[in-house]
Order: C-alpha cells, then structure tokens, then sequence
C-alpha cells in the first residue's frame, strides 16, 4: 500500500493556541508523530503537504492578553515566534505553519461559513450567557467564577472546575461572580447561531463506520460514542472582539466559535502554501478532489471535534474532502504525574535549544513515547539509557566502526569484493524493511517503526561481529572488503530508513558516506559502489553520563516568564531631554472658576518676576480658596495652549493616587521661580 501506488496525501497537526509554550507533551502528542508520517510520505514518493499553524483566536488568548495588558495580537505575535522557533529547532517539516489571526483565514472562514449557511445548516437560537452590567461585557466562560456544584469548589469557571475537572456551564455555579470585577453576572438570553449537527447526524454516523478499516478502533468507538448520544445544533458565534468577524446581518458583533474557525484553519494555511509556491489553486488539489488522503494528527481531546464537528461543517458546506484518518494521541507524562508548567514540572521546549545536543536524541526518544494507543510517561533514567544503549551503541557504534574501519584500511574509500549469498542476502535485507517500516508507518504505529529499523541496526553489528574485518584484513582481505562494502551499504540503508525519525543523523551518515540522503525506493539496492569516497567520519552521538544527565534536566525544566516579554520597556529619557524641562516653583495668586467647565480651575501665578495663568483639572480636588498664596511647582516652559477658551502657559505638577490629587509643594520657604531639578 505504502511503497506501491503513489497518493496524494495533506497531513496536519492540531494547531496549538498561542497562550503558552509547547511542553514536550505537545510534541509527542502531535508535532512529532505528523512530521514523522510527513517525511516518510515524502521518502515514499507520495505527494506530500504538511500543514500546521497557530489557533490565534478564542477566550483562553483573550483572557491571558487582558492578564498582560497587551492587546490579543501582540500577545500572538510574540508567542507565535516562539512557537515556530521551537518547531523549527525540532526539525518539524511544516510546509507551511499559518496563523489563524491572517487575513487569509478570516476571508477562507467567513467564505465557508456563507456556503454552509446557504445550504441551511445554520439556525439562529439563544444562550443562556452570563454579562456583568458592572463591566458592560458578556462574560465568556472563563470569564465567570463560583461555586462547584459538584464538589464545592469556591473557584470553578463557567466551563470547568478545576478541582473536580467536571464541566460546567456558568449557569451551573452557585454564587457565580464576574472574574473581573467580582460582581454577580446577569443571565440573559442572548441571540447566537447554531450549526445544526442534529441534522447531519445520520450522515455523520454512516460515515464515521465506514472508518472502521483505517481508523483506529479507540477513535471509532469515540466517535460513534457521541453520536449515541445524539447530536444537537451547536453554538457558533461568541460575544467577544477577539475572533472571526461573523459576515451576518444582526450578527455583526459576534465573532466565530475558535472550535469554529480554528480547523478552516487547515484549508486557509494550505491556500498560503499554494500562495507562497506560486501555485495559487494549487490547494485545492487536496482539499477538493476524490484522490486526496487527509491525515489530522490530533490529541485525544481533540478527537470529538475531528470526528464530528469538523466532519459535520465539511458535509454542511459541500465542497471539501472528509478527513481520511484522524489519528488521536493520548498523552505523554513525565516523571509519574502530569507535566506542569506552574510547578516547573517537565521538559519545556524553549529550553532545548540551550542543551547544546542534536534535536534527534529528543526526537528518538519522545517517538518511542508517542502515545498512540494509551498514556505513556518521560523517565529520565530511561532517557539516558535509550540514547547510550540504542543510539550510541547500536546505531552510532556499527555506523562508527564501519566507517572508521574502511578508512584505516581502506584508504577511505568503501572497497569492492566478491560477494557470498551471505552477502547478497544482507545487501538486500534493507528492501523488506522497507517494506515493513513503511507498512507501519502508513498505518501510524510509528513506534514500531523505529524499532523495525533499530532491528536492522542490529543485524548489521551482528554481521560485522561475525565476518571479524579486524582478523580478515590480514588473513583474508577479500572476505574484510566484502564486509565492509555490506555494511556500508547497511549504513546508508538505515539512514534513510531512520531520516523520518532522526533527520539530522540521517543526512550527517550519508554525508559521511559522501552521498545525499535517498529515497525509499534506494533501500537495499546497494546504492554505496566500490570506491565511494568517505569523509569526516566522526562518532554520531555522544554518551550521555550521568553529569550530563542531570544538567539537561536543570535546563530543560526552567520555567520561561514569557510575561516579560510584554513588559512595557520603560521609556527612558536622558539626561538631556530631561534638562530641556524648566521646572520652577510658582505661588498662586488668584484661583477661579472655568466658564462652562466644572473640572477645570484657572489660576494666576507667579513665577520670579513673571505673572502668568494656568488652567488645570484641581476643581474636584481643591477649592479655589485653598489654593491662594500656596507655592506649587510648575512646568515653565510648556508650549501655551487654550482650554476652554482660556489660555494655559504651562501645568502644574500633582500626585494622582486613584481618587486622591495632591499638588506638589516644596517641603521649605523658597522664592517663587525657584529652579526645580
Ligand atoms: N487549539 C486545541 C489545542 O491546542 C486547539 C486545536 C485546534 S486544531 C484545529 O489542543
Ligand atoms: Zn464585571
């Protein structure tokens, strides 16, 4: 199937919300496994786009912007570096990793929200929503606190409680209160559309059971799981700013679901990628023709919404390809509990980058962790052991002493021999695990795929052990050639096999051989002649001790206040902008009223020998009578300027603390005009 007929196939990975900084959970729970399926396909000759992006809008980013002080896209703009930063370093393929704040994805939302409404699976209801009269707002979910009605939680959120991990709807707390200024919320019943699932229920059903044969029996079983219990119409439009503007008359402040908008964000980054390689149409060669294989790689949380909501927006929308498989992943845990951030309690990926190591020792062990059937957990000691064991032992060593070998004793150049059936039989062993490698990868049980090829590593060491090349060179130097033409052949065999997996190590052996990484069709075909020069041959991972060990766990477990990078850097003035201010003290002569303004007094000053008038904001703190005869400090040589039809020459200083003015006077008898510095 895999290695035979050559398909077209679109993979993507859940796209992360921008509110914090993928953990090595994420990696393994999505990125990892779809860059890996994505490169295979590409090594099998299939027409391949990988496809990923950032989910830019919906409460969680609203609400850590509002946390911040920042607005939502500064927010984005900052975390989406980072993001695409970490990926990168991890060699995550992507074709193209969009954003769903981009133009291109509200116009692609909005233009498939139209079709879906004109094919009339869009209905308008109402939400029981909470708002708080206080701030003017509709609260979303989170942003309402309360009472657990389950387990008494006195700081639940309108959409779940942390504690009890129940799901809630704000309606559902006792004593419920604004999160934001702690008043109590008013429900209203407040207009919103809804997709009418209830109606695509039946299709949905059949379609999701004619899965069985591709997708895994767990997303099945969930699937089908939801769809017993019944479908109903579901909410697609929010009140708040941040989101996909809703194109709909009497629904011009709404904004999309994020669960609405987000997974048109597959579509709308494939459309960039057509853009950017110059094929504009190009994209709908795989969202909107029969032949294409659409690959979502998903966490498990995820799978309700890839199942049935995004299926059923498809099927209520007409013109694009189902989902060919989705494949949910489970989680990846560390150390015995879950991976917290807030108690520095994990691998956070920002921090790789400064271990100074390969990504492909994080890579190789976080795919043998790849939850794909249940829950599976990061242990440091088995870390450690698995690199030395499998990629420094085996691998690493057969590559090492296979290379290093031939160019002690054979000038550096793989020698050509007479071959025995052994031989031959070894030669061509890579073509059936390619065969097995691909079948496994295709049907996503990348784990075993590693393994499979880690097997042939095995293989090879065992022939090198058994033809003995350190004896042979001298007592047969025909049988030590053979030898190390197989296994040199071995070596660039495994590196293709293994380039999915670990990319980097996979291009430094064959650039060690002197050859470019192939494709799955090179695979046992002995592609390495006689003759072939090597170069640089070097070891390809170092052993990891114990010391080593724990210093990458030092660094990988600290915790990045992201925070700070949306601290207002204070805006510095120097020394001489400051002196370009004459700031001199001034006694009050006279204080009066301002015509038609009730905030504003005017006063008559003295600075030295010079009257002048100001104009200031002091009548809700100072009665003009209060003022005669005090000697305040003032900005002398502000530009004039007219306030309410009175001319002020300059402004006086005052403390403002919440509700409290205090004019600034100095604490001695000094002359008026008395420089201020
Ligand atoms: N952002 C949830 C998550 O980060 C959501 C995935 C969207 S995929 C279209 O897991
Ligand atoms: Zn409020």
């Amino acid at each position: 199937m895999t290695g035979k007929s050559k398909q077209k196939v679109l993979i993507t990975c859940a796209l992360p919300y921008v509110n914090n900084v993928p953990h090595i959970g994420n990696i393994a729970g999505s990125h990892l496994p779809a860059d890996i399926f994505a490169r295979f396909c590409r090594l099998a000759g299939h027409e391949t786009v990988f496809i990923g992006g950032s989910d830019e809008h919906g409460t969680p980013i609203e609400v850590s912007a509002e946390k911040l002080g920042v607005d939502p896209q500064t927010l984005c703009d900052q975390y989406y570096r980072v993001h695409k930063e970490i990926y990168d370093w991890l060699l995550i393929s992507y074709d193209n990793f969009s954003r769903t704040s981009l133009p291109i994805h509200h116009e692609t939302t909005q233009e498939f929200f139209r079709k879906v409404y004109e094919n009339g699976y869009v209905v308008e209801g109402t939400l029981r929503l909470p708002s708080c009269e206080k701030c003017g707002r509709v609260l979303p979910d989170r942003y309402v606190e309360g009472t657990c009605p389950k387990c008494g939680y006195e700081g639940a959120r309108g959409d779940q409680c942390e504690k009890c991990s129940s799901m809630l709807n704000p309606g559902d707390l006792r004593s419920p209160r604004c999160a934001i200024c702690g008043s109590a919320p008013v429900f209203k019943d407040i207009k919103h559309l809804f997709l009418s699932l209830d109606k695509l229920e039946a299709r949905l059903k059949e379609w999701i059971e004619g899965n069985r044969d591709v997708w895994s029996p767990q997303v099945v079983n969930m699937a089908l799981g939801w769809i017993h219990e019944g479908l109903k119409p579901r909410s697609i439009t929010r009140d708040i700013k941040w989101g996909v503007k809703v194109p709909l008359e009497g629904f011009e402040d709404r904004v999309f679901y994020v669960w609405f908008d987000a997974p048109i964000g597959y579509v709308s980054s494939t459309k960039e990628w057509a853009q950017k390689i110059g094929k504009p149409e190009e994209w709908r060669r795989f969202w909107q023709e029969e032949d294409a294989k659409i690959f979502h790689f998903i966490g498990k949380d995820n799978i309700p919404f890839h199942t049935i909501f995004w299926p059923g927006m498809l099927m209520a929308n007409g013109e694009f390809t189902l989902p060919y498989r989705v494949a949910g992943l489970q989680y990846l845990n560390y150390e015995g509990d879950k991976i917290s951030k807030s108690r520095g309690f994990g691998i956070f990926c920002e921090n790789l980058s400064r271990t100074g190591t390969s990504p492909d020792i994080w890579r190789y062990y976080l795919t043998l962790l790849i939850p794909e059937t249940g829950d599976t957990e990061w242990k440091w000691r088995e870390f450690q052991e698995r690199v030395n064991k499998e990629l420094v032992a085996n691998l690493g060593n057969f590559v090492y002493r296979t290379l290093s070998f031939t160019m002690k004793n054979f000038d550096g150049r793989v020698p050509g021999a007479e071959l025995s059936g052994r031989d031959r039989e070894l030669l061509e062993r890579g073509k059936r695990y390619a065969e097995e490698v691909g079948n496994l990868i295709w049907d996503i049980r990348l784990r075993d795929a590693l393994k499979k090829v880690f097997e042939l590593s095995d293989e090879g060491n065992r022939y090198f052990q058994e033809n003995e090349p350190w004896k042979a060179v001298k007592e047969d130097p025909e049988r030590a050639a053979a030898c190390l033409h197989v296994c040199a052949n071995l070596c660039y065999d495994l590196a293709v096999l293994l380039s999915p997996f670990l990319p980097e190590s996979a291009e430094r052996i064959c650039a060690q051989l002197g050859m470019e990484v192939g494709t799955l069709e090179d695979v046992g075909q002995a592609r390495v002649e006689a003759g072939q020069e090597l170069r640089d041959v070097r070891p390809l991972f170092p052993k990891l001790d114990d010391k080593k060990i724990a210093e990458l766990r030092e660094i990988t477990s600290s915790v990045t206040e992201y925070e700070e990078m949306f601290k207002v850097e204070e805006e510095y003035v120097s020394y001489e902008e400051f002196k370009r201010l004459d700031l001199r003290t001034a006694e009050v002569l006279e204080a009066g009223p301002v015509e038609g303004a009730d905030k504003l007094l005017k006063l008559k000053i003295r600075v030295g020998g010079k009257e002048k008038q100001l104009v200031a904001g002091l009548a809700p703190y100072y009665r003009p009578e209060e003022l005669v005869g005090k000697t305040i400090v003032v900005v002398n040589n502000l530009k004039p300027a007219k306030l309410r039809g009175e001319v002020s020459e300059g402004m006086l200083l005052a403390a403002v603390d919440g509700k409290k003015v205090a004019l600034l006077t100095p604490d001695k008898d000094v002359k008026s005009g008395s420089k201020v510095e």
